[in-house]
C-alpha cells in the first residue's frame, strides 16, 4: 500500500487534513465563501504515492467536473500528470467517497458546456482563464 504524501502547499494540505480528519464534516468549503470543495485521491505519476487534491465541486449530474486552473497560473498543476497516468481516482463529496475514472476533455462543444457550468459554480474560473495563455484543462470524473 503506498503513503500519502501531503501537498508541498502548507494550506492544502491543512485543508485536506480538515476534511479528511473529520471524515467529511469539515472543511468541505472553500474558506470563507461557503462553495462546495471535493477532494480527488489520485496516485504521484513519479513516486506512485497516494495524492489528495482539493478542488472546487462542480457537478454535471452524476459526474463532477475537474478544473486544473491552479489559479490561472502559467504551468499546469502536477495533479494534472497524475491524473492523465493514471485516470483512476476517488473523489470524496463530504463524508461519501466514490471510484471514479477521469477524461481529460478535448471536444470543444463539450468544454464549453463544462466551462459554463464550471464558472457557474465557482465565478474565479472565468478570472483564471482571462489572465493566463494556458489552455486550463478540464476532466470529466465519470462513476467508474
Ligand atoms: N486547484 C485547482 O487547480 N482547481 C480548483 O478548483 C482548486 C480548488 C481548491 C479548493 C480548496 C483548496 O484547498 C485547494 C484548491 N485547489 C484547486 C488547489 C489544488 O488542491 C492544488 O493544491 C493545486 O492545484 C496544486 O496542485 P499540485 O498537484 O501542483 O500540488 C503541488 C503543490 C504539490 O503537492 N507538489 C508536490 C511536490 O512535492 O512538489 C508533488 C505533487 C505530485 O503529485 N507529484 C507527483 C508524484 O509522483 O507524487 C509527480 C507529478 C509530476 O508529474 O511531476
Amino acid at each position: 500500500m503506498s503513503e500519502y504524501i501531503p501537498s508541498t502547499s502548507k494550506w492544502v494540505a491543512d485543508h485536506v487534513e480538515r476534511y479528511e480528519g473529520s471524515g467529511g464534516t469539515e472543511g468541505t468549503t472553500l474558506r470563507e465563501t461557503g462553495l462546495a470543495v471535493i477532494i480527488v485521491t489520485n496516485r504521484g505519476r513519479k513516486t506512485g504515492a497516494i495524492r489528495k487534491t482539493p478542488l472546487m465541486r462542480v457537478v454535471d449530474g452524476e459526474n463532477y467536473i475537474l478544473i486544473a486552473s491552479q489559479g490561472g497560473a502559467p504551468k499546469h498543476p502536477l495533479w494534472y500528470h497524475n491524473l492523465k497516468a493514471d485516470p483512476n481516482v476517488e473523489i470524496r463529496d463530504k463524508t461519501e467517497v466514490t471510484p471514479m475514472r477521469v477524461r481529460e476533455v478535448d471536444d470543444e462543444a463539450e468544454r464549453e458546456r463544462l466551462w459554463a457550468i464550471a464558472v457557474e459554480a465557482f465565478p474565479p474560473y472565468q478570472d483564471y482563464k482571462e489572465k493566463t495563455e494556458r489552455v486550463i484543462p478540464i476532466f470529466v470524473a465519470e462513476p467508474r
